[in-house]
């Protein structure tokens, strides 16, 4: 097993390395940039080196000073966390030319998965349900006409490079499509230096389903179960939670194994997530996979037991899995995430950094606060605003609910707003209550 790990990010996820490592009896080296300096969760590392400025292109993007603080503290891996560095193929191939373990797949599955065309013809391989469209890349405004005709409309422009929501766009009828197909072209090009397209119909009002999948480097892949990430706005996920809600135990279970099917396809190891959008007759479509620890992974821990971050690291070091499928069993309980953000939500979600003078933290049982914020702590204007994961794992969903309620009442958070009084009207909506979410419910049942 490793003696020191370097930790190429920041807040809560850094934390959250850090304490799996002294768990594990791994001595911790973490960077942080000049917005971060002195922040006490730095503290609790064996060694900090600053890699530079505030903003992260010249600080924790800057893959030659990262390398240098992992050679100057004898790190023999590193974990990426999520954002960042964590999906840059380069950045893996450069730490492994260094001979430092890079915490995550091999650059080559990264690179695959990473162009979602590519990953979207390894589903069809693999058996994995795609959305019916074209068979690769478009290069013409005739050649998606027709494709579009055969599906019928509307359709959804994808970028390849794409994620996260950018370099997409619906075509509701053949005179939108070309229009469409620039649009997303263009914006492709500008946000990716890739400007490749595909087509799909576009499945409307989805919910968004994850599954959580970790792969040794022996070629044994287990899922976590999946979760549900459908509360959303703009892309920014709010909740997620495990399992998700009404949706019947075989199709759950034909929908991991597809993910389990995919990520053995890929040759892919370490934690990884199958994307799905399922439509209103349950039948599920792979999205894409993302290559790394994802914000919301503590929701299939306290459903499976499984500590990810611990499990990673064992994997890199070249560990078999320690577990099959079948101890992984049938997920226990229900797991709920909010995501606690230093966001005004009554001014469209408008970020508020600044300095937090009073600081009270929910407990009791079944609940977990994933945080590096404290009184007295400031939030930096610099990076994502996330202060905090409010997590709760209870029996039912229901009383999931409850306890989720009972903490948001008791976090206080003074000196910046929060998304947390936001949470509380999601949870108490009747439509959240019932289960009947989809990736639309928050903007149109929430923010008229
Ligand atoms: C879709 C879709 C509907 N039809 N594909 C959004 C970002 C990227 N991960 C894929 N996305 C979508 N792809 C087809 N064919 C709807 C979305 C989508 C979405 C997906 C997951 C989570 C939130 C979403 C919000 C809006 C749209």
């Amino acid at each position: 097993m490793y003696k020191r790990i370097l930790i190429a990010n920041r807040g809560e996820i850094a934390l959250r390395i850090i304490r799996a490592c002294k768990e594990m009896g791994i001595e911790t080296i973490a960077i942080f940039s000049e917005g971060d300096r002195g922040a006490a969760y730095l503290d609790l590392a064996d060694e900090a080196y600053c890699v530079g400025p505030a903003r992260s292109n010249e600080s924790y993007l800057k893959i030659d000073r990262v390398i240098s603080a992992a050679e100057v503290g004898n790190a023999e891996a590193i974990h990426p966390g999520y954002g960042f560095l964590a999906e840059n193929s380069h950045f893996n191939d450069v730490c492994r030319n260094c001979e430092i373990d890079f915490i995550g797949p091999l650059p080559d599955s990264m690179d695959q998965l990473g162009d979602k065309n590519t990953a979207r013809r390894m589903a069809r391989e693999a058996n994995v349900p795609v959305v019916p469209g074209s068979a690769g890349l478009i290069t013409d405004s005739a050649e998606a006409a027709k494709v579009a005709d055969e599906i019928g409309y509307p359709v959804l422009i994808k970028a390849t490079a794409g994620g996260g929501g950018k370099g997409m766009r619906v075509a509701q009828n053949a005179d939108d499509l070309e229009t469409a197909m620039k649009q997303a072209a263009q914006e492709a090009e500008a946000a990716f230096g890739n400007a490749a397209v595909y087509l799909e119909k576009y499945v409307e009002n989805p919910r968004h389903v994850e599954v959580q999948v970790i792969a040794d480097q022996h070629g044994n892949v287990v899922h976590l179960w999946e979760r549900d990430c459908s509360t959303q706005r703009r892309h920014q996920k709010l909740i997620e939670e495990s399992p998700a809600t009404n949706l019947p135990v075989e199709i759950r279970t034909a929908i991991c194994e597809a993910a389990v099917r995919m990520i053995a396809n890929a040759n892919y190891s370490n934690a990884g997530t199958v994307e799905f959008i399922v439509d209103k007759n349950h039948d599920f479509y792979f999205i894409e996979v993302n290559a790394r620890i994802q914000v919301e992974h503590p929701v299939s821990e306290l459903v499976t037991g499984v500590d990810l971050i611990k499990e990673q690291i064992r994997i890199a070091a070249g560990e078999p899995l320690a577990f099959t499928q079948a101890d992984v069993g049938q997920c226990q309980g229900h797991a709920i995430e909010c995501r606690i953000n230093a966001e005004n939500p009554d001014r469209n979600f408008q970020p508020c950094p600044g300095t937090i003078d009073h600081l009270i933290v929910p407990g009791g049982k079944g609940v977990r606060w994933d945080s590096h914020v404290h009184a007295g702590y400031t939030v930096p204007p610099h990076y994502d605003s996330m202060i905090g994961k409010l997590l709760v794992h209870q029996p039912t969903r229901t009383e999931a609910i409850a306890t989720m309620l009972r903490c948001l009442d008791e976090l206080q958070v003074g000196g910046i707003a929060t998304t947390a009084s936001f949470h509380k009207k999601v949870l108490t909506h009747p439509e959240f209550i019932a289960g009947n979410i989809d990736t639309t419910f928050v903007e149109r049942r929430l923010l008229d």
